[in-house]
């Protein structure tokens, strides 16, 4: 059956900040209370996914998450009206309120794990909502997540939507993901990237467990899964995801040397099962974990175009970075680069900001079409973003009563552009 990868990528929400939330995260860490371009973050998202349009690959959207979120502060303990409560929090939990407001559910990649059909015993696609329970920021992701994918994915002939995992599993979903197969629509490996429980990082936590991708392998019934251990040194370098220094596609694998445990064993025994493989194994000396996690070459999204050759979609930092470009130009792939640099400052690449969802053609018509890409979404996305969207943003402004009443008048905005009926919980 003809099979397609479809990129769903993240909107950036109109609360873009930079508040160093993520520990391990090197570049969210150091770019901690600088200032802020929401607007700018949102149309360097949109550019990015009108040029995969071009490209003549299929996108789509999903919607940014209410932020900041007062639902997650009642649940605290707050009481009062919405501006009460902001001003409140403000006052005596800054760090919280930075939490609620981040616009961090723009990395659809950790959005959920999907299974296509193609790879699972029932026949069916399989998603789960990763629980994202490393950073409390992200784990109030899981529930909207959870939400929109149902909404999106309604028809239970096609689709299967499991809870996000209990939080003592945790999981960071399709980062941590790679499918390695022949053709999209024929049976693939499921690769599964988590922390080992044998050596463990000594700076950095490890964000994804074993026992988490484990579970999700099973339940969504995976005929082939694979697991791997990330490398505690890449761990403690800035690899706080396996998708800041590996990608995959098809049957083109690139990795860092020092991305794996048992990289050589793990590529022999992928090997087996499909002979085809290539896989690109970039050394440290050539580009050191450091260079890989600044440029991050790692982050780009690797494609097949429809006349069947691969494409490289890499962030514009890998370019600057000579070391990075020489690595480039060795793996003989057509390469183009894309401006997320708003993104990137809180360690988002431009592979963070999709989640990629496998479809059969049956699939993809029984999915909801207000979603997927048009010329004319795009046109009324950009007017969306230009209408509502700050072009700044400081750690003060999240206190900011005003900033609430925008964020919830633009995402009202959306949902009716999306036609997506009431996602949000201010809206119901
Ligand atoms: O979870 N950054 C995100 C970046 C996620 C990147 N995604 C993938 N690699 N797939 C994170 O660390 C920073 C937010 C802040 O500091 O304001 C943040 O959440």
């Amino acid at each position: 059956m003809n099979a397609f990868e479809v990129n769903f990528d993240g909107i950036v929400g109109p609360t873009h900040n930079y508040a160093g939330l993520s520990y391990g995260n090197v570049a969210s860490m150091r770019n901690r209370r600088a200032a802020s371009n929401p607007r700018e973050a949102a149309l360097q998202g949109l550019a990015k996914m009108k040029f995969f349009a071009a490209l003549g690959l299929k996108q789509a959207v999903l919607p940014p998450h209410e932020r900041p979120h007062i639902a997650s502060l009642r649940k605290r303990g707050y009481t009062g009206s919405d501006a009460e409560i902001l001003a409140k929090v403000a006052k005596d939990e800054p760090a919280l309120l930075a939490a609620v407001s981040s616009a961090s559910a723009m990395w659809a990649a950790n959005a959920a794990t999907v299974s296509p059909s193609a790879d699972t015993l029932d026949g069916k696609v399989h998603f789960t909502p990763a629980n994202l329970a490393s950073n409390f920021h992200r784990s109030i992701e899981s529930e909207t997540t959870a939400r929109l994918l149902r909404g999106i994915f309604a028809e239970e002939r096609y689709f299967a939507h499991h809870p996000p995992l209990p939080a003592d599993l945790p999981d960071e979903g399709a980062a941590n993901h790679t499918r390695l197969c022949h053709a999209y629509g024929g049976p693939g490996i499921e690769l599964f990237a988590c922390g080992s429980s044998d050596h463990s990082p000594t700076t950095f936590p490890a964000r994804q467990s074993f026992a988490a991708s484990n579970a999700i392998a099973q339940s969504h019934r995976v005929r082939d899964s694979r697991f791997v251990m990330q490398n505690p040194p890449a761990i403690d370098a800035g690899a706080f995801h396996n998708d800041v220094v590996a990608v995959g596609n098809r049957s083109l694998l690139l990795y860092h040397q020092l991305a794996w445990l048992n990289a050589k064993g793990t590529i022999a025994a992928l090997r087996k099962s499909l002979p085809e493989l290539r896989a690109i194994e970039v050394k440290d000396c050539d580009v050191p974990l450091a260079d890989a996690i600044s440029s991050y070459l790692f982050n780009s999204q690797l494609v097949t175009l429809p006349d069947g050759s691969d494409a490289l979609i890499a962030p514009v930092e890998s370019r600057e970075n000579p070391r990075v470009g020489t690595a480039i130009d060795s793996f003989g792939i057509a390469t183009h680069f894309v401006d997320v640099r708003q993104s990137m400052r809180n360690g988002g690449g431009p592979a963070c900001l999709r989640l990629r969802v496998v479809l059969t053609e049956t699939e993809l018509a029984a999915a909801r079409q207000s979603v997927m890409w048009s010329e004319a979404l795009y046109k009324k996305l950009v007017a969306w973003v230009e209408r509502h969207y700050r072009d700044h943003l400081g750690a003060d402004d999240l206190a900011d009563p005003r900033l609430l009443d925008e964020s919830r008048t633009a995402l009202d905005a959306l949902t009716k552009i999306l036609r997506l009926g009431s996602v949000y919980d201010f809206q119901t």
